[in-house]
């Protein structure tokens, strides 16, 4: 393994025992029902079968997407993530079932593409821009990483080394062409890589993300690669059509589900042709040193940036670069929803301008918020800086959590602010990335916690848990988030040390109450002022740690105390859609009107009387939330329910903002 020096250092996710009364079931759920229901998902529509096909154990046709082939990967990415912390003989066998079949599937050279194994056999490496060869090599990767670290077996780690050699072969020296349309071999070349610590997989990330933006035209190479994508696409569909036609049970086998649905404004069309042409859809626009803001296909941009903070990171550069900088506070501050969600543009998934927030247009697909924690969590690790902790905990609670329902088989896809009855959770999606990406960040977020060097603690979420801090000994917290802002830190230490234990004040609490062994302390300075309010009226940026330096001997009892008030957080008033309303937060949450609880009401026209927003904790809202009792207006009783909890009872209307 790779040893770097980092500013923060990380825990994996294993060794934290999360105990907590919020996420211990969902958990749970994750492991136990979640990974299970999207294996059989992947088996229903052929996703799984594409392998045999190509490793010669069955005959058929393959189905889905080009693309389909990273659902199986990013499947195992996240059942090995839960495996490391949950071993399941189950889980088990069908990770050893789909590593052999990879094994078969690879060829000799380590290319795994079913999509031109089974269409195009013998091409290669074609329309890098729109097809996903590397994006699916990449999800290879990854999960050959997490397999690797979850259960020591070496056999996914060689099919992923196998899959990077080949591309450092063909690619090291390739031109700017040779850059993926669809980021994610980045990030996992440079996972690979602290994992074997072979310098060629880090190089060739570096190139990777150095060639962007410098094709040039980008939209004549656009048109080139469009224009051979639908003549490939069109042979598939032909000869789908045939097969079928000849093997009518073959269309009763696999089914593909719907798309997801959004709702699109009417100059989303010209938008998709300006981002594609333009190059901004793939952040090909310009290169990436030059590139300050959040542009183009959310995820998309997500793991570039993501990417690029893993490598400055791995090189030990001393901090991130300013438009990395830059680009986050373009997105925090302008593009993104109160939610934490992000991409306003539904036609191309992807951001829209700054201050262009309309909650009905509101794509945030799942996989966003999760590209989001996945960047967040390296500016942490590279910077210390509290804004990013605070913003990971936002979309964790928000914008990721309502991906998937309380049963645990459900899933939105794209996540508007307000909805009037068109959007139900699916059991699946014809494009079914954001389930499995969830279930992969879910089963990690024990690694999000903590952090720590020689010296110093890090306690970066509020989650109870129980873990071993390297050089410093056994941490212990109980946590009542995100229900009440109560935290018990108990250091059961071996030995008295001395270290600086570093605790978030998030951005959400004003006026922290800290205690060590039943003596108050006083938390001096408050929160950081900023200058401009955001675009949401949320704002990461505030948040700070609050450092606690001294000799701790084993016992020792941190409490901390962060109101929770409701808070009316309205729009900058350059964002237009949402003038004169607001959105109501409490803690780290923000709150929703679902139809199913207001019934009768017009949700979108409802006034609130802004005096009567008042928390209950009700055992009646899925097994035990707090809920937020209000009046409108005339005084009709209003009930909020937390947003990532919306749509669990049937198909609804429901709105984030209300007038007031
Ligand atoms: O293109 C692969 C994945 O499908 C993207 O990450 C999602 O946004 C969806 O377009
Ligand atoms: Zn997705």
């Amino acid at each position: 393994m790779v040893e770097w020096s980092t500013a923060v250092n990380k825990i994996p996710a294993s060794k934290v025992i999360i105990q907590d009364r919020f996420w211990s079931p969902r958990l749970e759920r994750n492991a136990e029902v979640t990974i299970f229901q999207q294996w059989e998902q992947l088996e229903r529509t052929g996703c799984i079968e594409n392998f045999r096909l190509v490793a010669g154990e069955s005959e058929g046709f393959r189905e889905g997407y080009f693309f389909a082939d990273s659902d199986a990967y990013r499947w195992l990415d996240a059942a090995s993530r839960i495996y490391a912390s949950r071993p399941s003989p189950r889980l088990k066998r069908l990770m050893g079932e789909l590593v052999a079949l990879l094994e078969k599937a690879q060829e000799d050279d380590g290319y795994l593409y079913t999509y031109n194994q089974f269409h195009f056999p013998g091409v290669r490496w074609h329309n890098l821009q729109i097809e996903h060869e590397f994006y699916c090599h990449g999800h290879l990767i990854e999960a050959g990483v997490s397999h690797f670290l979850a259960t020591g077996d070496r056999t996914m780690l060689d099919i992923a080394r196998r899959a990077a050699d080949l591309l450092v072969r063909d690619f090291f020296n390739a031109g700017p062409e040779a850059t993926p349309g669809h980021e994610e071999i980045e990030i996992a070349l440079l996972r690979l890589y602290e994992v074997v610590g072979n310098r060629s997989y880090l190089d060739l990330a570096a190139r990777f993300i150095a060639r962007r933006g410098r094709i040039a035209p980008f939209f004549w190479q656009l048109l080139k690669e469009y224009l051979s994508y639908l003549g490939r696409d069109a042979e598939v569909k032909k000869a789908r059509e045939a097969y079928v036609s000849a093997h009518p049970q073959h269309g009763l086998n696999f089914q593909l589900p719907e798309e997801n649905v959004a709702l699109r404004p009417w100059y989303g069309v010209f938008r998709w042709y300006w981002d594609m042409l333009s190059g901004k859809y793939f952040q090909q626009h310009k290169p990436v040193g030059l590139q300050t803001k959040a542009e183009g296909h959310a995820v998309r941009f997500l793991y570039l940036e993501t990417a690029i903070a893993m490598l400055q990171r791995l090189r030990g550069d001393p901090g991130p670069t300013a438009p990395l900088s830059k680009a986050w506070e373009n997105m925090t501050t302008r593009r993104m929803y109160v939610t934490g969600g992000l991409g306003s543009q539904p036609t191309t998934e992807g951001f829209g301008r700054d201050y262009e927030l309309d909650p009905r247009y509101a794509y945030a697909e799942t996989c966003a918020a999760v590209g989001s924690i996945f960047w967040n969590w390296e500016m942490i690790l590279s910077t210390g800086d509290a804004r990013y902790a605070d913003l990971l905990e936002w979309q964790l609670y928000n914008a990721a959590l309502v991906g998937v329902g309380e049963d645990g088989v459900s899933y939105f896809y794209n996540n508007p602010l307000a909805s009037d009855w068109y959007l139900s959770r699916k059991s699946w999606y014809r494009c079914p990335c954001c389930p499995s990406n969830l279930s992969r960040m879910l089963a990690d977020i024990g690694k999000y916690i903590y952090g720590w060097n020689e010296r110093s603690v890090w306690v970066h979420q509020y989650i109870s848990n129980e873990t071993e801090i390297p050089k410093t000994g056994k941490v212990h917290i109980v946590s009542g988030l995100p229900w009440e802002g109560n935290v018990t830190i108990a250091l059961l230490l071996s030995m008295p040390r001395e270290f600086t234990l570093y605790l978030r004040l998030p951005s959400w609490s004003e006026k922290a109450q800290v205690s060590v062994n039943g003596k108050n302390i006083v938390v001096n300075g408050s929160l950081a002022v900023t200058s401009e309010p955001t675009a949401s009226g949320y704002d990461p940026r505030p948040s700070r740690y609050f450092s606690l330096r001294r000799h701790w001997e084993p016992g020792d009892v941190i409490k901390v105390l962060f109101p929770m008030n409701v808070r009316m957080r309205s729009t900058h008033p350059r964002v237009k859609a949402t003038r004169g309303k607001v959105a109501l937060t409490r803690g780290p949450l923000v709150y929703s009107l679902e139809s199913v609880d207001n019934p009768g009401m017009d949700l979108f026209n409802i006034r609130l009387d802004p005096d009567s927003p008042r928390p209950e904790f009700s055992s009646e809202y899925f097994g035990g939330t707090v809920v937020l009792r209000a009046r409108s207006a005339g005084g009709r009783p209003l009930t909020f329910i937390p947003y990532f909890l919306w749509g669990n009872r049937g198909l609804s209307q429901m709105t984030v903002y209300v007038k007031v």
